[in-house]
């Protein structure tokens, strides 16, 4: 079936790309533009074209769903698309409306006219896939819109609305109402006025001092994008288009779209770019299941995580009740918010107003009753089954029928959370991470009893408060948190080994991650993962772990709130220093573990704590704890501060080629068994890494 519709208008060719769900230029719709040109310039009864798009946009740009396949560059290439229009006869007028994005603005650009409805998106993004506008955008359209604005759009990746440009060469009109009717009789009007077929590859850029601008703009970009070269590559491909032909500029682009074509960084950002969109995907749940209507919500504990999850409801106009047991708490928790949003409207992010008004959507209670009503309640209190159990069985009693009740537990079984409720069905786990009201990443546990609307309804609820809804499976820790365990035994068996936790800090940050395990540590509080080792020593009295990390907790070394950890702070300061009295510790330690000392690369700290990480993924993949392996990417991208240029765990290990991961295990596990309390066992590689790297495939796919 082609994928763009021929019709005639009296004396008139319309083409009308029709390629859902944005019209991505996939081979087959190039080659039906073709057909339509041709046919429009065989029939001698056509005078113009207009060319527009069916649906929700008039083009997305190059079909990303084709890349790294054949038919990405297959013939009709979109190069060969804009060179047959551009060499067309006949007027050809780009009719644009919603969107007009990527290569599909640069589909319009080689059009001798373009109209526009107002309130479409227009933007050449590639620089977010990793890539640069491929198709003569960086050539074209600093040659029809400010210069400046050009760079900056194709550097940031950003839409701007198309009524911006009315009276700039981008757009010949903007058409109020009907825009084929606007479009047809700008068609007729050009061809009566004998307008001729003008190209914008025969403008000239406007720009006196462009080198001058450019070079400044060089050291900003350099500066703000330090491990992604697209942006640079941007810069540079605009840069041609102030110098030597138009061609010559093409050609320049040409060579740098290819040159991040092939790279790591492009393939990590369009993983991410699909990876997100395919998480809201629930193979077992309809996209049409139906959803309960959520206009109000309720937290249980005012803390700093009730109160990040509170906020959350507030930002997205949701009214939300905040219950706590005692009114100092209670009180201590909603000054924290104000004074959060007046931090953020003190840089100018969110006005006076926003404040007034998102307070006003926060109501403050000590008693159930004022939540009963709410459609969603969402618990965030004391992470202890004991404490889960009162509250749970509280909401059973007092929350109307049809809400849901959520837990915000970060490790804790939700299916026996759900056994303390007689609706089973309405439990649902929503794991928030800290600071609840900045980190976008939103675990949403599916108990085995949890309904499926209820799982569709907390899914479509992340998207409204601007999270990114993963689902994970029961199981201790979920997902993140299960995964970082064996990341942060790994750290902590490294130090006992021979280096320090700035050693351990330094090589993973210079991967990429915001921050090291140590700093992280510090940051959340070592007691927190102290009572979770303990309980998990409790479970699982087989388990080995590094024991250092016990030894800070003892002498009350807690991290940046009680001034000491694996780091010192100074007081009222949060830069993590090196504590010689923590190294002192450590040689102690060794000794008395009869580990000799040894030097550790950077790249065994990095590859051991990645593939901790990608060991433990491939277990919760196989056991159905994760659907896919770019949702653990995602987490790990939105929830940790994993680099986005890497495009996260599971997909690095397939970069790095699964074979070759399962012999760094090996290696690992032949180190570990010649180390004191080392642990050989946890390098085995699960069951699913080593058939993939046995067939020779990936966990992406
Ligand atoms: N190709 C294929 N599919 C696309 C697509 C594209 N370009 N854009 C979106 N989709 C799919 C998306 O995966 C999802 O699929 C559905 O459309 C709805 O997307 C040579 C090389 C267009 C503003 O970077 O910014 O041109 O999950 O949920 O919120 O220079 O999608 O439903 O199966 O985001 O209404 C450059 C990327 C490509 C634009 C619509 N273009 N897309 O937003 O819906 S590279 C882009 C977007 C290029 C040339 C270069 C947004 C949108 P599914 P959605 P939305």
């Amino acid at each position: 079936m082609t994928q763009a519709h021929y019709a005639t208008h009296g004396d008139v060719a319309v083409i009308t790309m029709d390629n859902p769900p944005v019209n991505g230029l996939g081979h087959g719709l190039r080659r039906g533009i073709l057909e339509g040109l041709r046919a429009a310039l065989a029939d001698d009864a056509i005078r113009a074209v207009v060319l527009t798009g069916a649906g929700k946009a008039f083009s997305g740009g190059a079909d990303i769903r084709e890349f790294n396949t054949p038919a990405a560059f297959a013939q009709p290439s979109l190069h060969t698309v804009i060179d047959a229009i551009e060499a067309s006869t006949k007027p050809v007028v780009a009719a644009v409306h919603s969107v007009a994005m990527g290569g599909g603005l640069e589909l319009a650009l080689s059009c001798h006219f373009r109209v526009a409805a107002p309130g479409a998106q227009i933007a050449l993004p590639e620089v977010n896939l990793g890539l640069l506008p491929g198709a003569g955008g960086t050539q074209r359209l600093p040659r029809v819109i400010p210069f400046e604005l050009a760079l900056n759009m194709i550097v940031g990746g950003f839409p701007v609305k198309s009524e911006k440009f009315k009276g700039t060469k981008l757009f010949d009109e903007i058409v109020e109402g009907d825009l084929m009717a606007g479009a047809l009789a700008f068609a007729r009007k050009a061809v009566a006025e004998n307008r001729g077929l003008p190209l914008v590859r025969n403008l000239k850029v406007d720009y006196p001092h462009a080198q001058g601008y450019l070079q400044a703009a060089r050291g900003a970009v350099r500066a703000a994008y330090p491990n992604l070269p697209a942006p640079m590559n941007c810069l540079e491909a605009v840069a041609a288009s102030t110098r030597g032909t138009f061609d010559e500029g093409l050609a320049r682009e040409r060579q740098l779209f290819i040159e991040l074509m092939e790279g790591p960084e492009s393939r990590a950002l369009r993983h991410i770019f699909f990876g997100e969109r395919a998480a809201a995907k629930i193979p077992d749940v309809p996209a049409d299941t139906p959803v309960r209507e959520i206009k109000s919500a309720a937290v249980i504990g005012a803390g700093t995580m009730g109160g990040g999850i509170a906020m959350n409801f507030a930002n997205a106009g949701i009214p939300v009740t905040v219950l706590e047991a005692k009114q100092e708490a209670l009180d201590r928790g909603i000054a924290t918010i104000r004074k959060n949003y007046e931090n953020t409207a003190k840089k100018g992010r969110i006005t006076a107003d926003d404040v007034a008004r998102r307070m006003g959507l926060i109501t403050p209670t000590m008693s159930y009753d004022d939540i009963r009503n709410a459609d969603i309640v969402i618990e965030a209190v004391f992470e202890d089954m004991d404490v889960k159990e009162a509250v749970f069985r509280k909401l059973d009693e007092v929350m109307k029928p049809g809400a849901i009740l959520a837990s915000n537990t970060s490790t804790l079984d939700v299916d026996k959370i759900a056994s303390f409720t007689r609706r089973p069905q309405d439990v649902i786990g929503t794991h928030f991470f800290s600071p609840a009201n900045v980190m976008r990443l939103l675990e949403i546990v599916r108990g085995a009893k949890t309904g499926k609307d209820v799982l569709a309804t907390t899914m479509k609820l992340s998207a409204k408060i601007r999270k990114l809804g993963v689902v994970s499976g029961v199981c201790d820790g979920f997902i993140g948190n299960r995964m970082i365990n064996q990341y942060s035994r790994q750290a902590g068996y490294m130090i006992e080994e021979g280096a320090t936790p700035q050693q351990v800090d330094r090589a993973i940050e210079k991967f990429g991650f915001a921050m090291g395990p140590f700093r992280m540590a510090d940051l959340a509080g070592n007691d927190v993962g102290w009572y979770i080792r303990k309980r998990h020593y409790a479970e699982h009295p087989e388990m080995k772990f590094p024991k250092f990390a016990d030894k800070i907790c003892e002498l009350g070394r807690f991290g940046q709130k009680t001034g000491a950890g694996y780091y010192k702070y100074e007081p009222g300061k949060r830069n993590a220093i090196p504590d010689p009295l923590v190294e002192e510790m450590l040689v102690k330690h060794r000794a008395e573990q009869g580990i000799t000392p040894r030097k550790l690369t950077d790249d065994e700290i990095v590859h051991r704590l990645m593939f901790a990480l990608v060991n433990e993924g491939a277990k919760i993949l196989e056991e159905g704890i994760a659907m896919r392996a770019s949702d653990i990417d995602m987490i790990y991208l939105t929830g940790y501060g994993f680099p986005r240029f890497r495009g996260g765990p599971m997909l690095y290990a397939d970069m790095f080629g699964l074979y070759n991961v399962v012999n760094r295990l090996n290696d690992f596990a032949a180190q570990a068994a010649k180390t004191p309390n080392g642990d050989a066992d946890c390098w085995k590689p699960a069951p699913l890494l080593a058939k993939l790297a046995a067939e020779g495939k990936s966990f992406n796919g």
